[in-house]
Protein backbone atom coordinates (compact mmCIF):
# COMPACT_ATOMS: atom_id res chain seq x y z
CA UNK A 1 0.00 0.00 0.00
CA UNK A 2 1.41 3.32 -0.79
CA UNK A 3 1.58 5.04 2.32
CA UNK A 4 3.79 7.65 1.68
CA UNK A 5 1.39 10.70 2.33
CA UNK A 6 3.93 13.40 3.87
CA UNK A 7 6.58 15.19 2.37
CA UNK A 8 8.47 17.70 1.72
CA UNK A 9 7.07 20.93 1.48
CA UNK A 10 9.74 21.79 -1.76
CA UNK A 11 9.53 18.72 -3.38
CA UNK A 12 5.31 19.64 -3.13
CA UNK A 13 5.36 22.82 -4.29
CA UNK A 14 8.04 21.66 -7.62
CA UNK A 15 5.79 18.71 -8.31
CA UNK A 16 2.21 20.63 -8.12
CA UNK A 17 3.66 23.31 -10.43
CA UNK A 18 4.44 25.98 -8.06
CA UNK A 19 0.25 25.46 -6.93
CA UNK A 20 0.90 23.61 -3.27
CA UNK A 21 -2.50 22.54 -1.91
CA UNK A 22 -1.97 25.44 1.24
CA UNK A 23 -4.80 28.24 1.88
CA UNK A 24 -3.55 31.85 1.97
CA UNK A 25 -2.28 33.35 5.65
CA UNK A 26 -5.37 34.80 7.26
CA UNK A 27 -7.58 32.27 5.51
CA UNK A 28 -10.18 30.36 7.96
CA UNK A 29 -9.41 27.14 7.08
CA UNK A 30 -6.30 27.27 9.47
CA UNK A 31 -8.02 28.07 12.34
CA UNK A 32 -7.57 24.94 14.11
CA UNK A 33 -11.20 24.27 14.84
CA UNK A 34 -12.47 24.58 10.89
CA UNK A 35 -12.27 20.32 10.95
CA UNK A 36 -11.10 19.03 7.86
CA UNK A 37 -12.56 15.55 6.92
CA UNK A 38 -12.97 13.13 4.10
CA UNK A 39 -16.44 11.16 3.82
CA UNK A 40 -17.17 7.92 2.09
CA UNK A 41 -20.48 6.17 2.25
CA UNK A 42 -21.63 1.96 3.04
CA UNK A 43 -22.54 0.74 -0.50
CA UNK A 44 -19.69 2.62 -2.55
CA UNK A 45 -17.01 0.93 -0.31
CA UNK A 46 -17.94 -2.18 2.15
CA UNK A 47 -18.53 -4.97 -0.43
CA UNK A 48 -19.16 -8.11 2.04
CA UNK A 49 -23.17 -8.23 0.44
CA UNK A 50 -23.57 -11.36 1.91
CA UNK A 51 -21.48 -11.32 4.65
CA UNK A 52 -22.04 -11.54 8.51
CA UNK A 53 -26.17 -11.54 8.16
CA UNK A 54 -26.18 -8.59 5.60
CA UNK A 55 -29.44 -8.21 3.77
CA UNK A 56 -29.91 -7.43 0.39
CA UNK A 57 -30.55 -3.62 -0.22
CA UNK A 58 -32.36 -1.82 -3.20
CA UNK A 59 -28.68 -0.87 -4.72
CA UNK A 60 -27.90 -4.97 -4.95
CA UNK A 61 -31.16 -5.32 -6.94
CA UNK A 62 -30.80 -2.90 -9.16
CA UNK A 63 -27.05 -3.14 -9.70
CA UNK A 64 -28.13 -6.50 -10.84
CA UNK A 65 -30.92 -5.58 -13.20
CA UNK A 66 -29.36 -5.30 -16.65
CA UNK A 67 -28.61 -1.52 -17.98
CA UNK A 68 -29.19 0.06 -14.58
CA UNK A 69 -25.37 0.11 -14.13
CA UNK A 70 -22.40 1.22 -16.14
CA UNK A 71 -20.70 -1.38 -17.59
CA UNK A 72 -22.69 -4.46 -15.51
CA UNK A 73 -20.87 -2.91 -12.16
CA UNK A 74 -22.42 -3.60 -8.86
CA UNK A 75 -21.18 -2.83 -5.18
CA UNK A 76 -20.32 -6.65 -4.29
CA UNK A 77 -16.84 -6.40 -3.51
CA UNK A 78 -16.65 -2.35 -4.01
CA UNK A 79 -13.15 -1.38 -1.92
CA UNK A 80 -13.71 -4.46 -0.32
CA UNK A 81 -13.78 -2.27 3.05
CA UNK A 82 -15.19 -4.46 5.11
CA UNK A 83 -12.14 -6.58 5.62
CA UNK A 84 -9.99 -3.64 4.65
CA UNK A 85 -10.98 -1.17 7.01
CA UNK A 86 -8.44 -1.49 9.63
CA UNK A 87 -5.59 -0.88 6.80
CA UNK A 88 -8.36 2.25 5.24
CA UNK A 89 -8.09 3.98 8.79
CA UNK A 90 -4.48 3.82 9.01
CA UNK A 91 -4.67 5.21 5.71
CA UNK A 92 -6.81 7.55 6.50
CA UNK A 93 -4.81 8.68 9.71
CA UNK A 94 -1.79 8.64 7.74
CA UNK A 95 -3.07 11.84 5.38
CA UNK A 96 -3.59 14.06 8.97
CA UNK A 97 -7.28 13.90 8.30
CA UNK A 98 -9.54 15.06 11.80
CA UNK A 99 -12.55 13.82 11.28
CA UNK A 100 -14.17 10.67 9.17
CA UNK A 101 -17.63 10.77 7.33
CA UNK A 102 -19.02 7.43 6.97
CA UNK A 103 -22.48 5.43 6.72
CA UNK A 104 -24.05 3.08 8.36
CA UNK A 105 -25.68 0.02 5.85
CA UNK A 106 -29.32 -0.08 7.22
CA UNK A 107 -29.38 -4.12 6.05
CA UNK A 108 -26.03 -5.00 7.51
CA UNK A 109 -27.24 -4.20 11.56
CA UNK A 110 -31.19 -5.17 11.58
CA UNK A 111 -32.74 -8.39 10.43
CA UNK A 112 -36.33 -8.16 8.57
CA UNK A 113 -38.11 -7.90 12.13
CA UNK A 114 -36.39 -5.19 13.45
CA UNK A 115 -33.35 -7.29 15.64
CA UNK A 116 -30.58 -6.14 15.91
CA UNK A 117 -27.45 -7.94 13.31
CA UNK A 118 -25.02 -8.47 16.18
CA UNK A 119 -22.33 -9.28 13.56
CA UNK A 120 -22.88 -6.25 11.97
CA UNK A 121 -23.39 -3.97 14.38
CA UNK A 122 -19.85 -5.30 15.72
CA UNK A 123 -18.13 -4.21 12.16
CA UNK A 124 -19.57 -0.37 13.32
CA UNK A 125 -18.10 -0.50 16.82
CA UNK A 126 -14.82 -1.61 15.98
CA UNK A 127 -14.78 0.97 12.85
CA UNK A 128 -15.64 3.76 15.35
CA UNK A 129 -13.51 2.27 18.33
CA UNK A 130 -10.80 2.92 16.03
CA UNK A 131 -11.38 6.13 14.55
CA UNK A 132 -11.88 7.32 18.35
CA UNK A 133 -8.57 5.73 19.76
CA UNK A 134 -6.80 7.53 16.55
CA UNK A 135 -8.38 11.06 17.84
CA UNK A 136 -11.01 11.62 14.92
CA UNK A 137 -14.16 12.98 15.48
CA UNK A 138 -16.64 10.49 13.97
CA UNK A 139 -20.06 11.67 11.27
CA UNK A 140 -21.97 9.13 11.14
CA UNK A 141 -25.07 9.19 8.57
CA UNK A 142 -27.87 6.59 9.03
CA UNK A 143 -29.00 6.50 5.78
CA UNK A 144 -26.76 6.94 2.34
CA UNK A 145 -29.68 5.34 -0.27
CA UNK A 146 -29.19 1.28 0.59
CA UNK A 147 -32.68 0.87 1.97
CA UNK A 148 -33.30 -3.07 3.15
CA UNK A 149 -35.05 -4.59 -0.17
CA UNK A 150 -37.74 -6.31 2.25
CA UNK A 151 -38.94 -2.53 3.13
CA UNK A 152 -39.37 -1.43 -0.90
CA UNK A 153 -41.28 -4.97 -1.65
CA UNK A 154 -43.80 -3.09 0.83
CA UNK A 155 -43.67 0.26 -0.79
CA UNK A 156 -40.07 1.67 0.25
CA UNK A 157 -40.39 5.18 0.62
CA UNK A 158 -43.78 5.57 -0.73
CA UNK A 159 -44.84 4.04 2.29
CA UNK A 160 -45.45 6.17 5.36
CA UNK A 161 -44.40 2.74 7.16
CA UNK A 162 -41.09 2.80 6.29
CA UNK A 163 -40.61 6.31 8.56
CA UNK A 164 -41.44 4.29 11.54
CA UNK A 165 -39.23 1.50 10.91
CA UNK A 166 -36.56 4.55 10.39
CA UNK A 167 -36.92 6.24 13.23
CA UNK A 168 -36.49 1.70 15.30
CA UNK A 169 -33.29 1.79 12.91
CA UNK A 170 -32.19 5.05 14.63
CA UNK A 171 -33.10 4.37 18.01
CA UNK A 172 -31.30 1.04 17.43
CA UNK A 173 -28.12 3.09 16.40
CA UNK A 174 -27.81 5.33 19.12
CA UNK A 175 -28.43 3.04 21.92
CA UNK A 176 -25.34 0.43 20.20
CA UNK A 177 -23.22 3.65 19.03
CA UNK A 178 -23.84 6.41 21.36
CA UNK A 179 -20.90 7.41 22.48
CA UNK A 180 -19.02 6.65 19.74
CA UNK A 181 -20.38 9.08 17.31
CA UNK A 182 -19.36 12.74 17.52
CA UNK A 183 -22.05 14.21 14.60
CA UNK A 184 -24.60 12.05 13.54
CA UNK A 185 -26.89 12.61 9.84
CA UNK A 186 -30.32 11.54 9.49
CA UNK A 187 -30.04 11.18 5.65
CA UNK A 188 -27.38 11.94 3.16
CA UNK A 189 -28.83 14.00 0.26
CA UNK A 190 -32.95 13.53 0.10
CA UNK A 191 -33.10 14.82 -3.45
CA UNK A 192 -31.56 12.06 -4.98
CA UNK A 193 -33.50 9.24 -2.67
CA UNK A 194 -36.40 11.00 -3.78
CA UNK A 195 -36.48 12.41 -7.38
CA UNK A 196 -33.83 9.74 -8.69
CA UNK A 197 -34.99 7.01 -6.99
CA UNK A 198 -38.70 7.64 -7.50
CA UNK A 199 -38.99 10.87 -9.75
CA UNK A 200 -36.57 9.82 -12.90
CA UNK A 201 -35.66 6.00 -12.21
CA UNK A 202 -31.83 6.93 -12.74
CA UNK A 203 -31.10 5.40 -9.13
CA UNK A 204 -32.67 2.60 -7.11
CA UNK A 205 -35.43 1.74 -6.83
CA UNK A 206 -35.86 2.72 -10.32
CA UNK A 207 -39.36 4.54 -10.42
CA UNK A 208 -40.34 7.56 -12.48
CA UNK A 209 -43.24 9.65 -11.43
CA UNK A 210 -42.86 13.02 -9.75
CA UNK A 211 -46.14 12.34 -7.72
CA UNK A 212 -44.23 9.45 -5.84
CA UNK A 213 -41.00 11.54 -5.90
CA UNK A 214 -43.00 14.17 -3.85
CA UNK A 215 -44.36 11.63 -1.30
CA UNK A 216 -41.19 9.67 -1.11
CA UNK A 217 -39.44 12.81 0.07
CA UNK A 218 -42.11 14.08 2.25
CA UNK A 219 -41.32 10.29 3.85
CA UNK A 220 -38.21 10.69 3.77
CA UNK A 221 -37.84 14.43 5.47
CA UNK A 222 -40.72 13.10 8.42
CA UNK A 223 -38.64 10.02 8.94
CA UNK A 224 -35.37 12.60 9.47
CA UNK A 225 -37.36 14.42 11.99
CA UNK A 226 -38.75 11.44 13.83
CA UNK A 227 -35.25 9.85 13.79
CA UNK A 228 -33.72 13.36 15.21
CA UNK A 229 -36.18 13.35 18.26
CA UNK A 230 -35.05 9.61 19.08
CA UNK A 231 -31.40 10.29 18.69
CA UNK A 232 -31.97 13.38 20.98
CA UNK A 233 -33.22 11.26 23.63
CA UNK A 234 -30.87 8.36 23.39
CA UNK A 235 -27.21 10.43 23.01
CA UNK A 236 -27.55 13.79 23.79
CA UNK A 237 -23.84 14.60 23.67
CA UNK A 238 -23.69 14.26 20.19
CA UNK A 239 -24.44 16.73 17.49
CA UNK A 240 -27.26 15.97 14.87
CA UNK A 241 -28.57 17.36 11.47
CA UNK A 242 -29.26 16.38 7.83
CA UNK A 243 -27.33 16.33 4.87
CA UNK A 244 -28.81 18.16 1.29
CA UNK A 245 -27.40 18.05 -1.68
CA UNK A 246 -27.41 21.63 -3.18
CA UNK A 247 -27.28 23.32 -7.20
CA UNK A 248 -26.75 26.41 -8.39
CA UNK A 249 -29.02 27.53 -11.48
CA UNK A 250 -28.13 29.89 -14.00
CA UNK A 251 -30.11 31.34 -16.61
CA UNK A 252 -29.47 31.04 -20.13
CA UNK A 253 -30.54 34.25 -21.02
CA UNK A 254 -31.43 38.01 -18.67
CA UNK A 255 -35.51 37.34 -19.70
CA UNK A 256 -37.89 37.06 -17.23
CA UNK A 257 -38.88 33.47 -18.51
CA UNK A 258 -35.06 32.01 -18.18
CA UNK A 259 -34.83 34.24 -15.14
CA UNK A 260 -37.90 32.17 -13.46
CA UNK A 261 -36.34 29.15 -14.78
CA UNK A 262 -33.04 29.08 -12.52
CA UNK A 263 -35.28 30.18 -9.54
CA UNK A 264 -37.52 27.11 -10.07
CA UNK A 265 -34.16 25.16 -11.26
CA UNK A 266 -32.99 26.17 -7.05
CA UNK A 267 -36.12 25.52 -5.71
CA UNK A 268 -36.18 21.92 -7.20
CA UNK A 269 -33.34 21.05 -5.60
CA UNK A 270 -32.70 23.04 -2.61
CA UNK A 271 -36.16 24.43 -1.36
CA UNK A 272 -37.92 21.44 -1.77
CA UNK A 273 -35.52 19.92 0.81
CA UNK A 274 -34.44 23.20 2.75
CA UNK A 275 -37.91 24.86 3.18
CA UNK A 276 -39.89 21.73 4.88
CA UNK A 277 -36.63 21.60 7.46
CA UNK A 278 -36.20 25.44 7.75
CA UNK A 279 -39.13 27.12 7.71
CA UNK A 280 -41.96 24.24 7.98
CA UNK A 281 -43.57 24.41 4.67
CA UNK A 282 -42.85 23.38 1.26
CA UNK A 283 -41.96 26.17 -1.58
CA UNK A 284 -45.25 26.52 -3.65
CA UNK A 285 -43.51 27.40 -6.34
CA UNK A 286 -42.82 23.53 -6.65
CA UNK A 287 -46.12 22.50 -7.74
CA UNK A 288 -46.24 24.92 -10.52
CA UNK A 289 -43.18 23.01 -10.93
CA UNK A 290 -45.12 19.75 -10.90
CA UNK A 291 -48.84 20.42 -10.80
CA UNK A 292 -50.77 18.37 -9.04
CA UNK A 293 -48.27 16.38 -7.18
CA UNK A 294 -48.79 17.50 -3.72
CA UNK A 295 -47.90 14.03 -0.80
CA UNK A 296 -50.41 13.22 1.63
CA UNK A 297 -48.85 15.76 4.69
CA UNK A 298 -50.83 14.89 8.19
CA UNK A 299 -51.19 16.95 10.88
CA UNK A 300 -48.20 17.59 13.04
CA UNK A 301 -45.78 16.58 9.89
CA UNK A 302 -44.11 19.23 9.14
CA UNK A 303 -44.06 20.29 12.68
CA UNK A 304 -41.74 17.04 12.97
CA UNK A 305 -39.67 17.75 10.06
CA UNK A 306 -39.10 21.28 11.02
CA UNK A 307 -37.19 20.51 14.32
CA UNK A 308 -34.41 22.55 15.04
CA UNK A 309 -31.15 21.06 13.99
CA UNK A 310 -27.67 21.22 15.59
CA UNK A 311 -26.00 21.46 11.63
CA UNK A 312 -27.02 21.36 8.42
CA UNK A 313 -24.66 19.10 5.83
CA UNK A 314 -23.43 20.88 2.26
CA UNK A 315 -22.96 18.78 -0.53
CA UNK A 316 -21.82 20.91 -3.75
CA UNK A 317 -20.70 19.98 -6.87
CA UNK A 318 -21.62 21.99 -9.65
CA UNK A 319 -23.69 24.52 -11.58
CA UNK A 320 -26.32 23.99 -13.81
CA UNK A 321 -27.12 26.42 -16.66
CA UNK A 322 -31.20 26.23 -17.70
CA UNK A 323 -34.08 28.33 -19.94
CA UNK A 324 -37.47 28.26 -19.75
CA UNK A 325 -39.32 25.15 -21.33
CA UNK A 326 -41.92 26.84 -22.83
CA UNK A 327 -44.31 25.89 -20.36
CA UNK A 328 -44.60 25.70 -16.80
CA UNK A 329 -40.32 24.51 -16.16
CA UNK A 330 -36.73 24.06 -17.23
CA UNK A 331 -34.59 22.55 -19.43
CA UNK A 332 -30.56 22.39 -19.21
CA UNK A 333 -28.84 24.93 -22.04
CA UNK A 334 -24.87 23.08 -21.35
CA UNK A 335 -22.58 26.08 -21.20
CA UNK A 336 -20.08 26.12 -23.90
CA UNK A 337 -16.46 26.60 -22.99
CA UNK A 338 -16.53 26.32 -19.30
CA UNK A 339 -13.96 23.58 -17.61
CA UNK A 340 -16.04 20.30 -16.30
CA UNK A 341 -14.87 17.12 -14.44
CA UNK A 342 -14.97 13.38 -15.55
CA UNK A 343 -18.75 13.65 -14.60
CA UNK A 344 -19.24 16.32 -17.26
CA UNK A 345 -20.41 18.62 -14.07
CA UNK A 346 -19.08 22.17 -14.78
CA UNK A 347 -16.43 23.75 -11.87
CA UNK A 348 -17.64 26.33 -10.55
CA UNK A 349 -16.85 27.48 -7.12
CA UNK A 350 -18.33 30.78 -6.55
CA UNK A 351 -21.87 28.69 -6.81
CA UNK A 352 -20.72 27.59 -3.30
CA UNK A 353 -19.90 30.37 -1.66
CA UNK A 354 -23.76 31.96 -3.36
CA UNK A 355 -25.86 29.60 -2.47
CA UNK A 356 -23.79 29.10 1.29
CA UNK A 357 -24.01 33.24 1.45
CA UNK A 358 -27.98 32.78 0.19
CA UNK A 359 -29.26 30.52 2.82
CA UNK A 360 -27.20 32.83 5.64
CA UNK A 361 -29.48 35.67 4.15
CA UNK A 362 -33.39 33.51 3.51
CA UNK A 363 -33.38 30.73 6.14
CA UNK A 364 -33.06 32.40 9.64
CA UNK A 365 -33.06 29.39 11.09
CA UNK A 366 -30.01 27.98 9.34
CA UNK A 367 -28.00 26.23 11.67
CA UNK A 368 -24.13 25.86 11.61
CA UNK A 369 -23.18 24.23 8.42
CA UNK A 370 -20.46 21.79 7.21
CA UNK A 371 -19.60 21.11 3.88
CA UNK A 372 -20.15 16.98 4.16
CA UNK A 373 -19.12 16.60 0.39
CA UNK A 374 -17.07 18.19 -2.26
CA UNK A 375 -15.05 16.51 -5.07
CA UNK A 376 -14.68 15.55 -7.95
CA UNK A 377 -14.45 12.70 -10.54
CA UNK A 378 -11.51 12.75 -12.92
CA UNK A 379 -9.80 9.55 -14.89
CA UNK A 380 -6.94 9.07 -12.42
CA UNK A 381 -4.08 6.66 -13.61
CA UNK A 382 -1.18 5.23 -11.48
CA UNK A 383 1.82 6.19 -13.00
CA UNK A 384 5.80 5.02 -11.72
CA UNK A 385 3.60 4.14 -8.65
CA UNK A 386 2.31 7.85 -8.29
CA UNK A 387 -1.17 10.08 -9.08
CA UNK A 388 -1.08 13.25 -10.39
CA UNK A 389 -4.51 14.36 -10.17
CA UNK A 390 -3.93 18.30 -11.19
CA UNK A 391 -7.47 19.15 -11.66
CA UNK A 392 -8.47 17.87 -8.12
CA UNK A 393 -5.83 19.96 -6.56
CA UNK A 394 -7.21 23.41 -8.37
CA UNK A 395 -10.88 22.03 -7.74
CA UNK A 396 -10.53 21.44 -3.85
CA UNK A 397 -8.57 24.58 -3.53
CA UNK A 398 -11.20 26.95 -5.50
CA UNK A 399 -13.90 25.11 -3.72
CA UNK A 400 -12.37 26.18 -0.46
CA UNK A 401 -11.37 29.60 -0.90
CA UNK A 402 -15.15 29.91 -2.04
CA UNK A 403 -16.33 28.21 1.64
CA UNK A 404 -13.16 30.68 2.92
CA UNK A 405 -15.15 33.47 1.41
CA UNK A 406 -18.73 32.39 2.63
CA UNK A 407 -17.55 32.25 5.84
CA UNK A 408 -15.69 36.05 5.55
CA UNK A 409 -19.34 37.09 4.62
CA UNK A 410 -20.94 35.80 7.58
CA UNK A 411 -21.58 32.03 7.13
CA UNK A 412 -20.96 29.77 10.22
CA UNK A 413 -19.00 27.17 8.39
CA UNK A 414 -17.51 24.52 10.83
CA UNK A 415 -16.02 22.01 8.84
CA UNK A 416 -15.36 20.68 4.94
CA UNK A 417 -15.12 16.80 4.29
CA UNK A 418 -13.79 16.21 0.93
CA UNK A 419 -15.59 13.32 -1.51
CA UNK A 420 -13.88 10.88 -1.25
CA UNK A 421 -11.56 9.24 0.48
CA UNK A 422 -11.49 6.21 -2.24
CA UNK A 423 -12.03 6.26 -5.42
CA UNK A 424 -15.53 3.39 -5.08
CA UNK A 425 -18.66 2.80 -6.72
CA UNK A 426 -20.57 6.14 -8.32
CA UNK A 427 -23.71 4.41 -8.39
CA UNK A 428 -25.40 4.44 -11.43
CA UNK A 429 -21.63 5.18 -13.19
CA UNK A 430 -19.93 2.28 -11.27
CA UNK A 431 -16.23 2.21 -11.14
CA UNK A 432 -15.55 4.22 -14.21
CA UNK A 433 -15.76 7.58 -12.30
CA UNK A 434 -12.99 8.20 -9.74
CA UNK A 435 -13.60 10.83 -7.06
CA UNK A 436 -11.08 9.68 -4.55
CA UNK A 437 -8.10 11.38 -2.90
CA UNK A 438 -6.69 7.58 -3.17
CA UNK A 439 -6.71 6.05 -6.18
CA UNK A 440 -7.85 2.06 -6.01
CA UNK A 441 -7.04 -0.92 -8.46
CA UNK A 442 -9.89 -2.78 -8.09
CA UNK A 443 -8.59 -5.68 -9.53
CA UNK A 444 -5.55 -5.74 -6.78
CA UNK A 445 -7.48 -3.42 -3.99
CA UNK A 446 -4.36 -1.22 -4.05
CA UNK A 447 -4.30 2.39 -2.46
CA UNK A 448 -2.32 4.35 -4.17
CA UNK A 449 -2.23 8.29 -2.42
CA UNK A 450 -2.85 10.98 -5.21
CA UNK A 451 -0.81 14.05 -5.26
CA UNK A 452 -4.17 15.62 -4.13
CA UNK A 453 -4.03 13.63 -0.74
CA UNK A 454 -0.51 14.25 -0.47
CA UNK A 455 -0.95 18.18 -0.90
CA UNK A 456 -3.73 17.70 1.82
CA UNK A 457 -1.92 15.83 4.18
CA UNK A 458 1.46 18.22 4.21
CA UNK A 459 -1.74 21.12 4.90
CA UNK A 460 -2.53 19.94 7.82
CA UNK A 461 0.81 18.91 9.33
CA UNK A 462 1.66 22.33 8.68
CA UNK A 463 -1.71 23.66 10.57
CA UNK A 464 -1.09 21.31 13.53
CA UNK A 465 2.31 22.61 13.75
CA UNK A 466 1.28 25.69 14.21
CA UNK A 467 -1.94 24.99 16.58
O1 LIG B 1 -20.84 9.52 -4.81
C1 LIG B 1 -21.82 10.45 -4.52
C2 LIG B 1 -22.24 10.35 -3.06
O2 LIG B 1 -22.67 9.07 -2.73
C3 LIG B 1 -23.37 11.31 -2.78
N1 LIG B 1 -23.04 12.64 -3.22
C4 LIG B 1 -22.52 12.81 -4.53
C5 LIG B 1 -21.36 11.87 -4.78
C6 LIG B 1 -20.80 12.05 -6.19
O3 LIG B 1 -21.81 11.81 -7.13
Amino acid sequence: MAHDAVESPDAARSEAGGDPFTPPAGSALWRKHFLLGAATASYQIEGAVNEDGRLPSIWDTFSATPGKVLHGDTGAVACDHYHRWESDIELLTSLNFEAYRLSIAWPRVMDEAGRPNRKGLDFYKRLLGKLKDKGLQTFVTLYHWDLPQHLEDRGGWLNRDTVYRFADYADLMSRELGGQVDAWMTLNEPWCSAFLGYGNGHHAPGLANPRYATQAMHHLLLAHGHALAVLRENDPASKKGIVANVGKGSANSSSDADRRAAHLFEVQHNGWILDPLLKGEYPDDLWSLWPGSEPLVLDGDMRTIHAPLDFLGINYYFRTNVQSDGAHGYTEVPLAGVERTQMGWEVYPDGLRDLLVGFHRNYPALPPIYITENGMASDDKVSDGRVDDAQRITFLKRHLAAVDQAIAQGVDVRGYFVWSLLDNFEWAFGYERRFGVVHVDYQTQQRTVKRSAQLIARFLQERAARA
